[in-house]
């Protein structure tokens, strides 16, 4: 890894038209995503969703990517790959979605810009989250100096069940 290089954290979630074939279908366009490498990726897990209650549960992972893209080039990158898998923005706050592509950390970058906001505001609240990174990487250590290992022991694995990737 060069100075040039960064290490960036990808949330991956779907409920929608087959979401364990949506997030295997966004690893392989993450894989591809120039100037990047895909250095992990988590186990597939199926959440039951956060929010109304009447949608159908998610498939999510995480993803650990190396990276010569900025934060704000990689999210381009990101809703493209959203966009090409038949995403559709209805502006339903918190609705069943196609995928979702998050950037959860950038390096110990931090930003309060609404745009692009860093870490992810969510992550420390959302088990479906937290127990793929760790898979990730169990070492890791977040931008605020909390270790990833404390934030675990801490978050309940309730209605977070992880699935075999060929299932
Ligand atoms: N719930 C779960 N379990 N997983 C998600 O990825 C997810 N994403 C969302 C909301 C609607 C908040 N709920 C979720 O955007």
């Amino acid at each position: 890894m060069t100075t040039f290089d960064h290490l960036a954290y990808i949330g991956l979630g779907s409920n929608l038209n087959h979401p364990i074939s949506q997030i295997q279908q966004a690893l392989q366009a993450l894989h591809y995503l120039p100037d990047t490498r895909l250095l992990t990726q988590s186990s597939l897990y199926r959440s039951t969703p956060l929010g109304p209650a009447n949608q159908p549960d998610y498939i999510n992972a995480v993803a650990k990517l190396q990276t010569r893209l900025p934060p704000v080039t990689l999210l381009s990158h990101l809703q493209a790959i959203e966009t090409q898998q038949g995403r559709i923005r209805t502006g339903e706050r918190w609705g069943p979605r196609t995928l979702d592509l998050d950037i959860l950390l950038y390096d110990l970058q931090q930003s309060q810009d609404p745009i692009l906001t860093l870490p992810h505001p969510e992550l420390q609240h959302r088990n479906f989250v937290i127990y793929p990174l760790y898979e990730c990487d169990p070492e890791l250590i977040l931008p605020t100096g909390q270790p990833l290992q404390e934030l675990i022991q801490n978050t309940s694995g309730e209605g977070l069940e992880r699935i075999k990737n060929e299932e």
